[in-house]
């Protein structure tokens, strides 16, 4: 198009579509944005972060921000799109936070579950590796359910074998990986993996926040449904001891985000709010990787349409979500 790209803010774009966009924003503005591939799914398609810097500040506080972990949750791509769109294309309305912030934004972190759920199972929520291939042809010559050495049940009859490629992005981090609310089984859509980062996607993702953990002083995660601000830990009942700094600046942030439509959201941490999860990234962000403000953004509805949220509201879950993010950068830059 005469745009330079094909993004629209009406629709849902498939991974190329959205491909282009980071290449055009990063041809188009290369003083402002460089486009990084930090590695490939296991299908091979690119991992791609962009990259935010004006370099009008000195060794600025960093924040990470990804999307599309679970294939599915379609609005959490298209917001961190809307969101690298108003740092770049919107750079003069918001120059605040970006000459203050170095910005790592990665749109789509699973590209193989975000695609297979546009072609093939639109409730696909896991990566599509094929780790269980040898073991899966056990499966269905075994009269019984398969063991893994006798060790522990892998696969149960009344499994949907289509369900068995790939594994759940956010329980496969190497940080209390397993411990609760993950599955062994490959055919459920929670499988931790084989091993903490057996999936080359969490790998690229832990290695690159890794070689910049100094720098980061805030990784936000976007997924959905259920309008929530979750905070550390996943895994237990017990608090993180900054758990009064990431409740106050977490409410500051969602009080800015209700400002714009009214819409509400939650606080509070995945087992008080949802249920229990480990291995999953904010944990490993703030356990692992030193990052104190570690949040899990689970973006609109509340379920009226779930992970179908309708398109119309790409633009407002974009502006709202915004105005948290906004809200974030504006005290890591003050703090710093
Ligand atoms: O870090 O505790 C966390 C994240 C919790 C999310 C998870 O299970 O990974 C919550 C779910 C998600 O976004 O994947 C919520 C949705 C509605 C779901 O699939 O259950
Ligand atoms: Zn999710």
């Amino acid at each position: 198009s005469d745009k330079g790209h094909p993004l629209t803010w009406s629709r849902f774009h498939r991974y190329k579509d959205i491909q282009e966009y980071l290449d055009y924003l990063g041809s188009s503005m290369p003083d402002l944005v460089k486009i990084i591939t930090i590695g490939k799914s296991s299908e091979n398609r690119p991992l791609k972060v962009a990259h935010i810097s004006s370099g009008k500040k000195k060794d600025p506080p960093a924040i990470w921000i990804d999307g599309g972990v679970h294939g599915r949750e379609w609005i959490a791509p298209s917001t961190a799109l809307f969101i690298l769109k108003q740092l770049t294309e919107n750079y003069n309305t918001n120059k605040g936070v970006v000459d203050g912030i170095d910005w790592y934004i990665m749109p789509v972190a699973n590209p193989d579950g975000y695609e297979y759920s546009h072609s093939t199972d639109r409730l696909w929520r896991k990566s599509r590796s094929k780790n269980p291939s040898k073991r899966y042809d056990d499966y269905r010559s075994d009269d019984y359910n398969y063991y893994d050495e006798g060790r522990q049940a892998r696969f149960f009859w009344g499994d949907d074998p289509e369900n068995c490629q790939g594994v759940d992005l956010n329980r496969n981090w190497d940080f209390h990986w397993k411990e609760v609310g993950a599955s062994n089984n490959p055919c459920k859509p929670t499988f931790a993996g084989d091993r903490p980062f057996s999936e080359p996607e969490t790998r690229a993702m832990s290695d690159f926040i890794m070689d910049h953990s100094e720098q980061m002083k805030a990784y936000l995660t976007l997924h959905s449904y259920s309008q929530m601000l979750l905070l550390p830990w996943g895994y237990t009942k017990q608090n993180p001891k900054d758990y009064d700094d990431l409740m106050y600046l977490g409410r500051k942030a969602i009080e800015s985000l209700t400002r714009m439509y009214g819409t509400p959201y939650k606080i509070g941490t995945s087992p008080s709010l949802l249920y229990p999860t480990s291995g999953s990234s904010d944990d490993w962000a703030k356990g692992r990787a030193g990052i104190k403000y570690s949040y899990t953004l689970e973006l609109r509805d509340k379920g009226t349409f779930g992970f179908l949220l309708p398109a119309t509201q790409i633009v407002p879950t974009g502006r709202e979500t915004f105005a948290a993010v906004k809200t974030i950068a504006k005290h890591v830059m003050n703090s710093d």
